[in-house]
């Protein structure tokens, strides 16, 4: 018999998530095993989703196992293995009558959200369930779900994996390699434009990227503010924020722990900080980060980081530890 493993989604009718779900269950994502899928929404557009069921039905995924669509997040948490929170409330929404336009107010609305939805983590998850925040704002977002969940065999990540994507991007055209060429590619900070893209400790084929690029002015006037700027660079051409390549990068962080990372490699995520670096406690920082040969995700704690890096860290830490103050009654 196969092995199975359940997977919630939340923002399942979102424009994210209509890229996203169909790859959990082809096969690859999670290989052979068997995916159910638990599809949470709001109540006002849950229905929608019975859409999507059927168009899953209907693509013939081999490896798709039960699949079932609800507003009742506590209800689909049980005994889940993955948690992808997509879900969220964009910025220029109505909510409760006010238009949506600071980022205070976004993290008080969005960061309401995972207080309850951490809380059903915590209590119904699987005690190694590991949960993936995408939705904005993910880092503060992800810290007041892992405080709300109180359970510290779970982890918790935001994404930072599309910032990584979209770096080695730049790097491959820059230096005209193929993409599978580079490793190393850390993203340490915040999920926002402060984020800073390592270009000091890429490796590409054995060999170190920054001797490689050679060209601080590149660097200063071009990768660190088309990799920073990139989101809303989507945002200003499609008129919607980057949807297919984040479902990629989520795809792709759930590949990236379901699977041991090669020798000498790391991966992109926010986790909570514990010191390492020198990065302040308890915010969650995007670091370089492992899976082990038996399945653990870890910190890598051999990188080593020059002046300027700590420098442009710095600003984003900065970032986090503000973000955490404007939130600090969902945090008690
Ligand atoms: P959409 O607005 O298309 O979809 C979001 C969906 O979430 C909606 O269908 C909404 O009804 C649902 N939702 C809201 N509150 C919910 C709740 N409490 N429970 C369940 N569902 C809920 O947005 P989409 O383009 O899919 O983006 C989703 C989120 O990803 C946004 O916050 C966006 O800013 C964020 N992003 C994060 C990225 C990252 O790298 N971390 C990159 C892409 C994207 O910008």
């Amino acid at each position: 018999m196969k092995d199975r493993v359940k997977v919630v989604v939340t923002g399942a009718a979102g424009q994210i998530s209509y890229s996203l779900i169909p790859r959990l269950v082809d096969g690859h994502t999670f290989e052979d095993k068997i995916v159910d899928l638990e599809l949470v929404e709001i109540p006002q557009v849950v229905n929608k989703l019975e859409g999507l069921v059927m168009e899953l039905e209907d693509s013939n995924f081999p490896n798709m196992g039960n699949v079932n669509y609800t507003a009742n997040f506590e209800e689909a948490a049980k005994d889940a293995d993955w948690f992808l929170l997509v879900g969220s409330i964009p910025r220029g929404i109505v909510f409760n009558g006010k238009k949506i336009e600071e980022r205070a107010d976004l993290l008080q609305i969005n960061g309401g959200i995972f207080v309850g939805q951490g809380q059903a983590i915590g209590k119904f998850g699987k005690p190694d369930a590991k949960i993936l925040v995408v939705g904005n704002p993910a880092n503060t977002n992800a810290l007041i779900g892992r405080h709300a969940a109180n359970n510290e065999s779970q982890l918790w990540m935001a994404m930072t994996m599309l910032d990584s994507s979209r770096a080695r991007s730049v790097l491959s055209k820059k230096l005209n390699i193929g993409i599978g060429e580079i490793s190393k590619m850390i993203i340490w900070g915040n999920h926002s434009p402060t984020m800073y893209p390592d270009f000091e400790n890429i490796m590409v084929n054995g060999l170190s990227g920054k001797d490689l690029i050679n060209d601080m002015s590149w660097v200063e006037n071009e990768f660190l503010p088309v990799v920073q700027q990139r989101g809303k660079a989507v945002i200003d051409s499609r008129g919607a924020s980057s949807a297919t390549s984040a479902a990629k990068a989520a795809l792709d962080t759930v590949m990236a722990c379901e699977r041991p990372t090669q020798s000498g490699d790391c991966f992109s995520a926010a986790v909570i900080s514990d010191g390492s670096y020198g990065l302040p406690e308890g915010i969650i920082c995007g670091m370089p980060l492992m899976t082990t040969p038996d399945g653990k995700v870890e910190i890598v704690r051999d990188i080593i980081l020059s002046d300027l890096a700590k420098e442009k860290i710095k600003i984003s830490t900065d970032e986090l530890i503000d973000e955490r103050a404007a939130v600090e009654d969902l945090l008690t």
